[in-house]
């Protein structure tokens, strides 16, 4: 309750920012996106991670404002950037479960995106496959959200609900596969063959497929003898400020 408190002044208050991890393009070492990620610095707590305080913003109601303002500074800074002349990269946003239920979700964003003239192909929604329990729900929101002309990733793939028959027919244009796999992939054969696999299906099915985590040359390697698309991890860097994205990403992309 205490922190349902908090998290209810920290908007207000201006408590949170956002960082952006790099996503890079496997075949050409080129940066193709961004990954935004909330944080939250308490006055007194100091810095609270997004494990401990989203599932309370969920609960209560308040990651509806708390998402809202993710996506709408996460695009604001994606436009700003093009606009000062970087090349377009794609800005990849996670929605919580109530936001991706929400009524007219695409709408919303339709509006927001053309008032500040980003172009949808430049937004990534990342939703995770518990949200898609709903099947009929999902596939309406998704249907919109894809009408728009947003990018649709599924997060953590691999540790949720995954039904074969929703990859098959939900709108979607991107697997990200969950780190937890991609982690030990040099040293663990069921690790190896579970992203083989999701890679391989990936292709087979026209998605789209990142790996993320990351973090050495050999799973890199890995991931390049299987074509996968993308990746992500502190191999290429930690999620860091924007200031900081675009000196070290943007001026030397
Ligand atoms: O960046 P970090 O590893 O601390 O993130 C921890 C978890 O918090 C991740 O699962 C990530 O998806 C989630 N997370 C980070 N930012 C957001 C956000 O803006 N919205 C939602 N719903 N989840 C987020
Ligand atoms: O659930 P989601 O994929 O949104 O979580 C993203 C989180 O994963 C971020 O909070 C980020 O801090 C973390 N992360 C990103 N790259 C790596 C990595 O290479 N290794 C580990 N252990 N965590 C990472
Ligand atoms: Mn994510
Ligand atoms: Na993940």
């Amino acid at each position: 309750l205490k922190m349902e408190n908090d998290l209810r002044r920290a908007l207000e208050r201006d408590e949170f920012y956002l960082e952006y991890q790099p996503q890079v393009q496997l075949s050409t070492k080129e940066l193709v996106g961004m990954e935004a990620l909330l944080r939250w610095q308490h006055p007194k707590r100091g810095l609270v991670s997004p494990v401990e305080f989203i599932p309370v913003a969920e609960e209560s109601g308040l990651i509806v404002p708390i998402g809202e303002w993710v996506l709408t500074t996460a695009c604001r800074q994606n436009k700003e950037w093009q606009t000062a002349g970087y090349r377009p990269i794609c800005v990849s946003v996670n929605l919580s479960m109530r936001q991706f239920l929400q009524p007219n979700l695409a709408g919303k964003i339709g509006e927001f995106l053309k008032r500040i003239g980003l172009d949808p192909c430049y937004v990534d929604l990342e939703i995770t496959e518990s949200m898609t329990l709903d099947k009929e729900k999902a596939f309406e929101q998704l249907k919109r959200l894809k009408e728009l002309g947003v990018f649709i990733s599924i997060d953590d793939f691999g540790t949720g609900y995954s039904s074969l028959h929703y990859l098959k027919n939900m709108p979607i244009d991107r697997l990200k596969i969950d780190r937890s796999f991609v982690s030990e992939v040099m040293e663990d054969s069921n690790n190896a063959a579970i992203v083989s696999t999701i890679t391989s299906m990936a292709h087979h099915l026209k998605l789209k497929v990142t790996a993320e985590g990351v973090e050495n040359e050999d799973q890199l390697q890995f991931l390049r003898q299987q074509r996968c698309h993308e990746a992500q991890g502190y191999f290429f860097s930690k999620p860091v400020r924007a200031q900081e994205f675009e000196n070290i990403f943007l001026k030397s992309a």
